[in-house]
Parts: C-alpha cells; sequence; structure tokens
C-alpha cells in the first residue's frame, strides 16, 4: 500500500515519535560530524562512531597465536596521558579527539619531506594483521591483533639519507581536544609526548604502524588515527596519534627519559632481568586474567621476541643500556 504524505503534514504527525527522535539525532550527529554535504545526495553513510571496518588484511608469520585480550579490555584498559592517568580516563575523554582530516609531517634527514596526509602515507591496500604481545613497564601485559603495515615500509618510500641514524615520532599537540595537556590529570609530563627508535630498530619487520585493531579503524584511545606499535620494547615506546616523524642524526630526547631518566632508557627492551628501580620486572599479569588465584606470567626476554631482536643489541651492555 502507497501512503502519500501531503506536504503540510509535518513529518513527526506521521513518524512514530521514537523513529522521528532517532532521524533526526542522526541528522544533528551528521551535521556536526560534517557527513552531510549541502546539495550532494545523501546516501546513507555510517555515523562517525561506528566501528569501520578495515581490510582485506594480509597475514603475517609474525603473530602470536596466544589468546586475545577481549576487545573491551584492549579499549578500556589505556595508557594515554594525554586524557588522564587512571586506565578508564582515555576511554571517557577522547572522544575529543578528532582523527581526521590529519596529517603527518616529515623532515629531517630524509629526501620526501613535507606534510602527508595519514591515508596516503598508509595505504589501505597494504595492510596487515599483527597480533603481538604489548608489555607494559607497569608489569601487565596483553595480546592485541593491530591492523598497520610494517614502518621499514613507510621508512624506505621516504628515502632516508645515509646521516640518518633515529626516527623521532611526535604525538599531536593540541590542549583543546587533550585536557591532560592542560595539566588536568596531574600527569606531570613534558607536551608533546615523544618518542624515538634507532634507525636499525625501525626498519626492523616486527615495528609497525598501526592504524586498527580487531580489524576495525583505531579508537581515540588506543592512538587514532596512526600509532606506532614496537613489541619487543616496553609500551610506552609505542606513541600513540603520531604527527610528526624526523629523522635524525643524534639520539632523540624522549618524553619518559626526560621525566625520570633512572627509570627509563632511550632503548626499553622488555627485560626480566633489569629491575624497574621501583618494582621487578620479573613478571607481569596478563590482563583479563587477573582472577584471585591466576598466577602472573613470567616475563619473557625482549617480550618474547629474542629470536628476532636480538641481534640488533649484540655486544651492548643490557644493564646500562636499558
Ligand atoms: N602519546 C602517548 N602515547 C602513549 C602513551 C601516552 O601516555 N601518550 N602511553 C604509552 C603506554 S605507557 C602504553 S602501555 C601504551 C598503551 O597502548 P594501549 O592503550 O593501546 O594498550 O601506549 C603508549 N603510548
Ligand atoms: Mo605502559
Amino acid at each position: 500500500m502507497l501512503i502519500k504524505r501531503p506536504s503540510h503534514i509535518p513529518a513527526s504527525e506521521i513518524t512514530p515519535k521514537s523513529v522521528f527522535e532517532d532521524r533526526r539525532r542522526f541528522l544533528r550527529e551528521a551535521v556536526a560530524a560534517g557527513v552531510l554535504v549541502a546539495g550532494g545526495s545523501m546516501l546513507p553513510r555510517p555515523a562517525q562512531a561506528a566501528p569501520q571496518k578495515l581490510g582485506p588484511l594480509k597475514k603475517t608469520p609474525y603473530s602470536t597465536d596466544e589468546k586475545l585480550t577481549t576487545y573491551a579490555d584492549v579499549t578500556n584498559y589505556n595508557n594515554f596521558y594525554e586524557f588522564g592517568t587512571d586506565k578508564g580516563d582515555p576511554a571517557t575523554h577522547a572522544h575529543r579527539l578528532k582523527p581526521r582530516p590529519w596529517t603527518v609531517r616529515i623532515e629531517g634527514e630524509v629526501k620526501k619531506t613535507g606534510v602527508f596526509d595519514v591515508d596516503d602515507l598508509i595505504r589501505p591496500h597494504a595492510l596487515e594483521e599483527r597480533i603481538y604481545r604489548l608489555r607494559c613497564v607497569e608489569a601487565w601485559s596483553m595480546v592485541v591483533p593491530w591492523v598497520g603495515i610494517p614502518l621499514a615500509d613507510v621508512i624506505k618510500r621516504l628515502e632516508p639519507t645515509s646521516r640518518a641514524k633515529f626516527v623521532r615520532f611526535e604525538t599531536k599537540l593540541d590542549p583543546e581536544q587533550m585536557p591532560g595537556q592542560r595539566g588536568l590529570f596531574g600527569a606531570g609530563l613534558d607536551w608533546p609526548y615523544v618518542e624515538g627508535l634507532r634507525m636499525d630498530e625501525a626498519m626492523h619487520p616486527l615495528a609497525i604502524l598501526a592504524v586498527g585493531l580487531y580489524g576495525e579503524v583505531l579508537p581515540n584511545q588506543n592512538g587514532a588515527p596512526i600509532r606506532l606499535v614496537v613489541p619487543w620494547k616496553y609500551g610506552f615506546k609505542s606513541i600513540k596519534s603520531i604527527v610528526k616523524i624526523s629523522f635524525t642524526q643524534s639520539q632523540p630526547d624522549t618524553t619518559w627519559n626526560k621525566s625520570a631518566p633512572r627509570e627509563y632508557g632511550f632503548y626499553s627492551n622488555v627485560n626480566p632481568q633489569v629491575d624497574h628501580p621501583r618494582w621487578s620486572q620479573a613478571r607481569e599479569r596478563r590482563i583479563g586474567e587477573d582472577g584471585l588465584f591466576s598466577r602472573k606470567r613470567p616475563t619473557l626476554m625482549f617480550n618474547g621476541y629474542a629470536e628476532q631482536v636480538a641481534s640488533l643489541y649484540a655486544g651492548m651492555d643490557l644493564k646500562k643500556n636499558y
């Protein structure tokens, strides 16, 4: 049956109220998200909040087959001090971050300097799934199915010069979007957050730039739209929401090293034999296994990736270079 609606009857009188209000809310949010373009066709587009699927994803031999940490834990138990220091703060506050449009500035000892759109830097058809253990310096760990591409692929395309010995990464600085940068949560860090890798570490096939997890676009609290993941190092090396990548001749200053040099070195390799000055690094709690009787797991050298990365540090004293 075809029901014609006379143009003078408002939609609110025909459509059930709940549907009408849903539609109004959709329109309001769509306008706020910039989804509706004046004069454009009104094709249904996913609302900003709906997770966007990524793929098809290439599988790689670098993934662990350990049990995944649940999506709920991966996205609600976070360290992202720009949004607060409690584990739940980033999930509560990171909706303030606008992950698009997003550009990454490339500078320093590299041929292709300039400002790149994140979607040009990371070509969607090259995405892989990498299931990695993430070991936080706070002695807990997770298993996360990241989506990303090898950092080496991006670096090669940028053509670093022979003088490039280190890579320096910087997080967005925007106190409007990141309340922690206004000093609200007492994180006591210098902003923006900075991390760095030696060039050979950055070129290692295990190091990735991630844009997603669980097959979907990265939630803001996990470092949208683009973050580093270096699985053999403590979690704090895996810097989130990157806006600048610089190629340098000398070792860059890094946020945690500046804040507490005795506790956090430049290398930050996971090492059960080198204790943090205030606690042991020999064991770890796997998030999701924190029952009363669950045993802590032994922490593995280089977070279990020794076979792949130990050669990077041959001849180095890892007690000095922590
Ligand atoms: N910009 C920025 N990056 C950051 C942090 C941060 O506070 N700010 N925390 C780090 C720490 S300590 C860890 S353990 C990981 C946590 O990543 P996840 O929340 O996606 O598990 O992000 C790292 N990257
Ligand atoms: Mo961490």
